[in-house]
Formats: structure tokens, sequence, C-alpha cells
């Protein structure tokens, strides 16, 4: 296929990106999805076309359903896992039991979602599990009365409860995030019968543990709604916290945000400095998301520390080059242990803050492997 457009090609259709699977992009344009090849001059600039963007098609041909990606239209954002853009909204799914809801795992999805630019909304799901109404109350004050997100309680049991879901969802593009077994399938399949995905699985885990490429599809949840798009591939599954720096946590805590301005230094952590106006607020401030908060800027500083390490690495390895020999080498063994010792100095500075440690920090609490990947937006 040639790079340049043909003189007279013109783009006739403009369609959203539903997939791509096997080098064919899949683009859904008034009803119909083509195939298409894309444009050799994209991948030659150095463009990227992801899931969930808007295109601009020509060689269309309506009789084979094939077409041409011309360009990608401007984009409003993207996130890298999945590889997707112009993400609306992110549903966090967790259930009350089995798994079990736990607090500091909802915030480290939360926190991840604030930080990538997006709204989340919780999505509490197995409502007909037995839980106490005190335990649907306390998850009320928190999320809905002190942090204002959006909280529905759901079951598959009962179809009205999902009648919140589909008004959330319509007309925008939902990525579900949570952990494995909270119901993300089972609940897209009690909204749209005719998706039939498989349910109580752990096939992201296999595909993660294979390194293959996730596959990553936007479904239409209506049938008379082509607007109304979820990924089927959850999102935000890496829960590590290892590409953000102190100072940046707290953009994610908007529970802190009444009493930051009047904490005594600008670049207050909220830990032990004079002055803090959100410790002396603590008591309107819920007491998990602080320790959840505490947990998060402990790996924040681990990072920080890391960044610090690594150019310092560097400028000893450019030393070394005019020095050689063994006492550059010396050195640099030397910053590492220094490195560890500051590593276990914090440690246990930080668990000494919150009487109960968090020891599911390398599997990020849900049982799959946490990864080097951040969510971040582009
Ligand atoms: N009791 C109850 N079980 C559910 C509900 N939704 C899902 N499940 C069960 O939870 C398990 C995991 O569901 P699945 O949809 O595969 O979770 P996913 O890993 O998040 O996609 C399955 O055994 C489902 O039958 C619900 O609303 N109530
Ligand atoms: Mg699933
Ligand atoms: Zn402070």
């Amino acid at each position: 296929m040639s790079d340049s457009l043909p003189p007279n090609a013109e783009s006739v259709l403009t369609g959203r990106l539903r997939k791509y699977h096997s080098n064919f992009y899949y683009v859904e344009a008034g009803g119909v999805l083509y195939e298409c090849a894309i444009r050799g001059l994209i991948k030659k600039e150095g463009g990227d076309v992801l899931v969930g963007d808007f295109v601009a098609l020509d060689s269309v041909n309506p009789t084979t359903k094939t077409a041409r990606i011309q360009r990608v239209l401007e984009r409003k954002n993207a996130i890298s896992r999945p590889k997707l853009a112009n993400v609306d909204q992110v549903l966090v799914v967790y259930s009350l039991m089995e798994p079990l809801f736990d607090p500091h795992q909802m915030d480290r999805y939360l926190t991840h979602i604030e930080l990538a630019g997006l709204t989340p909304a919780l999505c509490i799901s197995k409502a007909d599990l037995a839980a106490t109404d005190a335990d649907l109350a306390q998850i009320r004050a928190v999320y809905t009365e002190k942090l204002g997100y959006q909280v529905f309680f759901t079951t598959v049991k009962n179809a009205e409860s999902l009648d919140a879901i589909r008004a959330l969802a319509q007309g925008k593009i939902t990525v579900l995030a949570g952990p494995s077994g909270s119901g993300k399938s089972s609940l897209l399949n009690a909204l749209n019968a005719d998706l039939q995905l498989r349910v109580g699985e752990v096939s992201e885990k296999i595909a993660r543990g294979q390194h293959t490429t996730r596959h990553v599809e936007l479904l239409s949840l209506f049938e008379d709604s082509p607007d109304t798009l979820i990924a089927d591939t959850p999102g935000f599954s890496n829960l590590k916290f290892n590409y953000v720096l102190p100072v940046q946590l707290e953009a994610a805590f908007r529970d802190f945000a009444p009493y930051r301005a009047q904490c005594g230094f600008s670049d207050c952590l909220h830990v032990d400095e004079e002055g803090c106006a959100v410790r002396q607020n603590l008591e309107h401030i819920a007491e998990t998301r602080y320790r959840s908060y505490l947990d998060l800027l402990a790996e924040a500083r681990l990072y920080k520390d890391e960044v610090n390490s690594t150019s310092q690495k560097q400028e000893f390895g450019y030393k070394q080059l005019d020095r050689k020999g063994n006492d550059s080498v010396r050195i640099l063994r030397l910053k590492e242990k220094n490195r560890d010792a500051s590593r276990r100095t914090q440690k246990q500075q930080v668990s000494l803050l919150h009487a109960e440690a968090d020891e599911s920090e390398e599997t990020g609490g849900n049982g799959l492997p946490v990864e080097d990947y951040p969510p971040e937006s582009v």
C-alpha cells in the first residue's frame, strides 16, 4: 500500500476504533464494523492508533466492509493499561464479600484513577451476600459523603440494582477496574446477555503470566446506543505506586483538600510536620483513608529514592570513565548499600506510624502479581 494519499481519496467517514486484532483495525462507523488497514505514514510518523480513538477513513468499500484509517482525530486522553483512548470514566467493581471489601485496596484503585486524571465511580457488587446495614452505611459515609463519589450497590440477582449502572454508562466510554472475582464479567453479562463473557475464570492472570498482549475491545453495551461502550479488559490492575513522587500523592486525596491550604508548609506531606492542618483535622477524615495515604506515601518515597539513586548512579558511571579501576565500582556498591539502609529506615518509620502494616504489597493484595506499569495518562 502506498504511503501517500491517492489524489482523490477523501475521508468519507469517521468512526471509532473498537478493537485491534491480527493486524487489522476494526472501526465502527455508521453502525457498520469496517476491517481496516492503516495508512503507513501514520506509523512512520510515530503515531499510534488506540482503541477508543476516533479515526477518519478512506478507501471505504461498503460491500466488503473494508476501509483504511487515513488519520487519527484528536484524542482527549489515553491510558496505558489497557491501552485506550478517550476514556470517560472508570467504574471500580469491588464486592462486599467474596472477596471481602477492603478499603485500602479500594483506595489504591481510586488513587491510581485520580492520578490519571479520570473520574472514578464505585460499584459495590454482590450486595445479595450477607452484609450488615452498618457495613453499607460505613461505605456510604466514606466514599459518598466524605469523598463525593458515586457509589452503587449492585447484585446480578436483582435487575433493578443495575439500573443506576446503565444510566451511568449511557453515552460514555467506561473502563472497569477491580480485583479478580469481584464480578466484573458477571455485571457486563447482566447488563447485556448477548455479551456472554466468561465468568469465574482467572483469564487475566493467565494472560499476564504468559506475557501475551492483553486483548482490548470496546464492547457495545446497548444495541441502540453506539456511544455506550465498555472495555472488557479491566484497567488499573497494577496497584504499585512506583511512578508518583510523595508531593504528587495528595492530589488524589480530595478529602484532604479542605484543610490542606492551612498547613504550615507548602510542601507538607501531612505526616509529622509542625502545623499540619490535615493532621489537626483527622477526626473529619476517615481513618482508613489516612492510613491508605501513609501506605502509598511510603511507596512514593521509595520511588523517590529510586529516582535519586538512579541519577547518582549515572553520575558515578560517568566518572568511572576517567577514573577507571576498582575505586569507582566500590563507590557504586557503597551507594547501593546506603540506599538499602535508608529504605529500611523509611519502612520502619512508616510501620511505626500505623498499627497494621499492609502485608499484601507484593501481590497488590488481590493475588495478582504486581508489574511495573504506571497507569499514566497522556
Ligand atoms: N452472590 C453473587 N455472586 C456473584 C455476583 N456477581 C458475580 N458473582 C460470582 O462471583 C464470581 C466471579 O465473578 P466474575 O464475573 O467472573 O468476576 P470478575 O473476575 O471480576 O470478572 C463468579 O462465581 C460469579 O458467579 C453477585 O451479584 N452475587
Ligand atoms: Mg472477568
Ligand atoms: Zn499537612
